[in-house]
């Protein structure tokens, strides 16, 4: 009998935690950790956390298999690890939002209308869509970046291939650019954007007016891309999103007869529905 007890007191303490399974984080009604598509995950404000830094407390200038499986705290700094955000980006749409402070206190944040990573036999190479926010395009850089005397198509990470210290996957036949810039990250020739190097240096900024800043906190954070593309159609209506015939239909509805910006025009009157995204469900 006591070694029954013994028993059964060490399979509760073997026992894991187990979080409230959700479809996405859009469901969480308080931020916390959640189970989505099987992995545990940090739900915060609508968004699910990939990355976080709040110090330098936490290393980041780790191997390759740190970066496949992960490393931190959920709750706290952390990295999700590649398996993981390869799964989830695989199996959803998804658009990226960056949050950032500099070292002097400043707050910009980046996004991007798709963030999709591969698998493992394409060194997790990524996708991204397009830009938009305050913090300028250093990930995806479209044209030259002034002040930065580099050919910008070689900044470009779109299409590139995760590298760590000792794995070296970037598109630079002459460095190793994780070791040169201490941390995992999607480099090419290197970068104009790296959240994942050493606190206090080139590694951890992002380069906008003219000049790399160093960093004092990042999160990336992933969305479904339920209202991926709407945030510039700001006059008109929210979305309605129906599922019929095998298909998830978003429709907008204009609630304003002359949008501004680049919403589209109404055509004379004040009320018009127009499907926006259509995608199998
Ligand atoms: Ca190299």
């Amino acid at each position: 009998m006591f070694f029954v007890w013994i028993l059964l007191l060490s399979l509760y303490g073997l026992r894991t935690e187990a979080y409230q399974t959700l479809n996405n984080c859009e469901e969480a009604k308080t931020n916390g950790i959640y189970t989505i598509a099987t992995v545990d995950v940090y739900c915060e404000n609508g968004w699910l956390v990939i990355q976080r830094r709040t110090s330098g407390t936490l290393a980041f200038h780790r191997n390759w298999n740190d970066y496949v499986q992960g490393f931190g705290s959920l709750s706290g700094d952390h990295w999700l690890g590649l398996d993981n955000i390869n799964r989830l980006t695989q199996s959803n749409d998804y658009q990226l939002r960056i949050d950032m402070t500099d070292q002097t206190g400043s707050s910009s944040y980046a996004k991007y209308s798709l963030f999709k990573v591969g698998g493992v036999a394409t060194k997790y190479d990524l996708d991204l869509g397009s830009f938009s926010g305050t913090a300028g395009d250093s990930l995806t850089p479209q044209s030259s970046i002034p002040g930065l005397n580099w050919d910008y198509t070689k900044l470009n990470l779109k299409g590139s291939k995760f590298s760590t210290k000792d794995s070296d996957n970037d598109g630079s036949s002459t460095i190793n650019c994780a070791k040169k810039w201490t941390g995992g990250w999607w480099f090419n020739d290197c970068f104009a954007a790296n959240l994942n190097g050493d606190y206090n240096t080139i590694g951890f900024s992002w380069f906008s007016g003219g000049q790399y800043n160093n960093l004092a906190t990042s999160t990336m954070a992933i969305r479904n891309d339920v209202d991926g593309g709407w945030t510039s159609w700001g006059p008109w209506g929210p979305c309605s999103l129906t599922c019929r015939g095998g298909y998830t239909v978003k429709s907008r509805t204009c609630t304003n007869p002359k949008p501004a910006g680049d919403g589209k025009n109404c055509p004379g009157y004040n009320l018009v529905s127009d499907s926006c995204n259509i995608k199998e469900c």
